[in-house]
């Protein structure tokens, strides 16, 4: 009986709870953690499966018979130029715990922005009783850029709670109840766009994608007199917004407000302006965390699928590039 090869875990994650998620994961396998000083000198070139956040650079010429990998979070950015990554099939993390996250940021910061929630905590520090007759969220368009799977989850909900959702993406989409966008109709899209939420992954395209340009295509002053200035949502990557052009747009009106949860440099610097302006909602990369356990399950599922010589799932197209 051959025996079955260990996962190897490098993630930059909390040592303490992924050592606890790995007691009970993979039982057939086990895992050579990283992390774990008892590990780390540990033979890899035996070992055919890799779960990896931010790994050692070291790490693909140690574990040279690679025959899968799993990215820790959605995103696969952090791997993707990574020097010596084998040119094997590549899994992102797609659960529904990642994707009830995310639309739940999503969700909460278009209604933070919409009921002036900023406002009414300053009035309430001062003591002021300041009504305030926010607009109905359908008077409100909210322009998802990126239609993947978290941004149509964000979609559905924000559009139960009454939104006009619209959205945009690379390949032409038809999805039910939503005005969709391809590539080529970008400023079309924008120039509808009270509420834009970024959520697309960082790719050479998207690489500065939120800048001075884009923000001053946005709609000013909607149909119904709405919000009267865009706001800016990005949950995706902080390369993607050119971080300068935010600041400038905050401070010279072009946006009325921003929520980051994602920075050119993370975490955010701070000395950083960003973090002064009072209608700059900021997050710490937490919009959507990898819950250890449901990572570790759809790796262990995945690798199922494999070995069975079933297709694997949620496969990163390395030339598109997520
Ligand atoms: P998906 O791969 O499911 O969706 C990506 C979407 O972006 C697709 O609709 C795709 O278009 C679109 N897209 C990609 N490139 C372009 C382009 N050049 N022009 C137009 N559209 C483009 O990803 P997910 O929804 O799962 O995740 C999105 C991103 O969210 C991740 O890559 C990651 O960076 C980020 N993330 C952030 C987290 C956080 O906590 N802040 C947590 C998890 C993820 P098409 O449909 O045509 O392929
Ligand atoms: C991800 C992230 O990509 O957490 O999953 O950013």
């Amino acid at each position: 009986m051959t025996s079955k090869s260990p996962v190897l875990v490098d993630l930059k994650f909390d040592p303490k709870v992924v050592a606890t998620a790995l007691k009970t994961a993979f039982p057939d396998r086990g895992s050579i953690n990283l992390a774990d000083p008892a590990h780390r000198d540990r033979d890899l070139t035996a070992v055919d499966y890799a779960l990896l956040w931010k790994p050692a650079p070291d790490l693909f010429r140690r574990a040279p018979n690679l025959k899968l990998i799993f990215s820790g979070g959605a995103g696969v950015d952090s791997l993707i130029g990574l020097d010596g990554l084998p040119d094997v099939p590549m899994v992102r993390f797609v659960d529904r715990s990642l994707t009830v996250r995310m639309s739940e940021w999503v969700v909460l910061q278009c209604l933070m922005h919409l009921r002036d929630v900023v406002g009414h905590i300053q009035n309430q520090r001062k003591r002021v009783w300041g009504k305030q007759v926010a607009p109905e969220a359908r008077e409100v368009t909210v322009g998802m850029m990126g239609l993947g799977v978290l941004a149509q989850d964000a979609a559905a909900k924000l559009q139960a709670i009454g939104f006009n959702v619209i959205g945009w993406s690379r390949s032409a989409k038809q999805i039910k109840g939503m005005q969709t966008f391809d590539a080529g109709a970008l400023d079309a899209f924008l120039g509808r766009t009270d509420i834009l939420v970024g959520l697309l992954p960082l790719t050479p395209e998207t690489t500065g994608i939120y800048n001075a340009s884009l923000f001053a295509k946005l709609r000013r002053n909607g149909p119904l007199g709405a919000l009267g200035q865009p706001v800016f949502i990005n949950a995706g990557r902080g390369k993607s917004q050119v971080q300068a052009d935010i600041t400038a747009a905050i401070e010279n009106g072009v946006l009325g407000g921003a929520s980051l949860d994602v920075f050119e440099v993370e975490p955010l610097p701070a000395d950083d302006p960003l973090w002064a302006h009072e209608n700059v909602i900021i997050t710490p990369h937490d919009a959507a965390v990898s819950e250890e356990y449901a990572l570790m399950r759809h790796v262990e599922e995945q690798i199922v699928r494999f070995e069975r010589g079933e297709p694997l799932q949620f496969l990163v197209d390395r030339r598109r590039g997520y």
